[in-house]
């Protein structure tokens, strides 16, 4: 255990640049970036699993909503890494402190220290290899992110408050009469500022191309490119992984329950009205992509089942098994015209891997929620 090494092998700090100033501010970017992750998060959240009163008020607009949250949530997740790598190294020495423990209330602020690092490691590195779609652990992501945000949430603000006289000593001092940084803070901080800042702004601008378009060309580290896969759009499960064939599809219809339940075919399907919409699918692994999806308005196929204007519906895929077989699609969602069973992508009718025969497609819904392979609306 290095904190109960005797005092003469303990190692001794003397860089200038781990003092209470460089540590307060890259604490600041770092602060800020896990808020933006933060309620981003919680965004995410209430979106995918709403407490049961609030499913049918959700806002379906604007459209693309949930594509700015969820990429604002993987691009401050990301910028965040090279900051708390940055902090960590100014930090460091401080697990040497002698005395260990000097008191009772000195233990509890160590702990609470631990706690956020942990909490914070643990948040950052998942959520990046959410990204890659790698789960090397036993437990189920989405609780654990969810639950540890809280835990991260709580240790930061605690250690905000407890370190708070030193922040707002060094977040207010200037040079007298001027805006400019103190005097003592010569080229070195700056340029180890200015490298930090370079690095979380590069590797955020090398990803960002996932899910902002115009970042396209500089996406060089993100797992994805969003026009990679079939008909120019990512699939993050395959009809093969979920067991959906083209045998499976030979006897296809669409069941619409409610009051007067129904089924169609394909066909019949194609000789609805069709409406032709620009919606992006933004998936909470990290990529978004717009692209042209043209099919029936789901109120209108839940009108046809006799179904009221305030109807929401159950959706079910054909796939057997899996997380997103079945989802809820709230009042708002099922009411908004833009939202669609949607037959084809681009124009071209939907390949198997996208969920032919139909999916849907609605505005602001996580892209989980975006259901492939549907064979039954149920009218709520
Ligand atoms: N039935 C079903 N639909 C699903 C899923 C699934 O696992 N099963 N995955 C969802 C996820 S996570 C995303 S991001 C989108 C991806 O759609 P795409 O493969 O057409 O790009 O589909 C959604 N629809
Ligand atoms: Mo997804």
């Amino acid at each position: 255990m290095r904190l109960s090494l005797p005092p003469r092998t303990r190692p001794t700090f003397t860089g200038r640049l781990r003092d209470a100033r460089t540590v307060t501010l890259l604490g600041h970017w770092l602060g800020f970036a896990v808020a933006v992750c933060f309620v981003t998060g919680l965004v995410s959240h209430f979106l995918q699993q709403p407490p049961g009163p609030l499913a049918d008020r959700l806002p379906s607009r604007p459209y693309w909503g949930y594509r700015l949250t969820q990429g604002l949530h993987v691009a401050a997740g990301i910028a965040a890494i090279p900051l708390l790598l940055a902090k960590l190294w100014a930090v460091y020495p401080r697990l040497f402190t002698w005395p260990a423990v000097r008191s009772v209330r000195h233990a509890l602020e160590r702990l609470a220290v631990g706690v956020l690092v942990a909490a914070g490691i643990f948040e950052l590195f998942s959520g990046l290899l959410n990204t890659f779609q790698w789960y090397p652990w036993p437990f189920s992501f989405v609780p654990v992110h969810y639950a540890v945000a809280w835990i991260l949430a709580g240790a930061l603000l605690l250690h905000a408050a407890v370190q708070w006289p030193v922040i707002h000593e060094h977040l207010t001092r200037r040079s007298p009469g001027t805006l400019a940084l103190p005097a003592e803070d010569g080229p070195d901080r700056r340029g180890l500022l200015a490298a930090v800042a370079a690095g979380a702004g590069a590797v955020t601008l090398t990803t960002a191309g996932q899910s902002v378009a115009a970042l396209g060309p500089l996406n060089l580290f993100a797992p994805r490119s969003p026009a990679d896969g079939p008909q120019g759009l990512p699939v993050n499960r395959t009809a093969a992984a979920a067991a959906v064939t083209e045998a499976s599809l030979a006897t296809w219809r669409l069941h619409v329950t409610g009051p007067r339940p129904y089924s169609v075919t394909l066909e019949e399907l194609r000789s609805m009205p069709q409406h032709e919409v620009t919606l992006p699918l933004a998936c909470v692994e990290g990529w978004s992509r717009s692209v042209r999806w043209t099919g029936v308005r789901v109120r209108d196929l839940l009108d046809r089942a006799g179904a009221g204007p305030d109807s929401a519906c159950r959706v079910v895929s054909l796939e057997s098994a899996g997380a997103y077989r079945v989802t809820r699609m709230g009042r708002t969602y099922a009411q908004d015209p833009l939202s669609l069973l949607a037959l084809r992508l681009n124009g071209e009718p939907l390949s198997l891997d996208h969920g032919r025969p139909a999916r849907v497609i609605a505005p602001n819904r996580p892209g989980v929620l975006q259901t492939k392979w549907v064979s039954r609306l149920e009218a709520l």
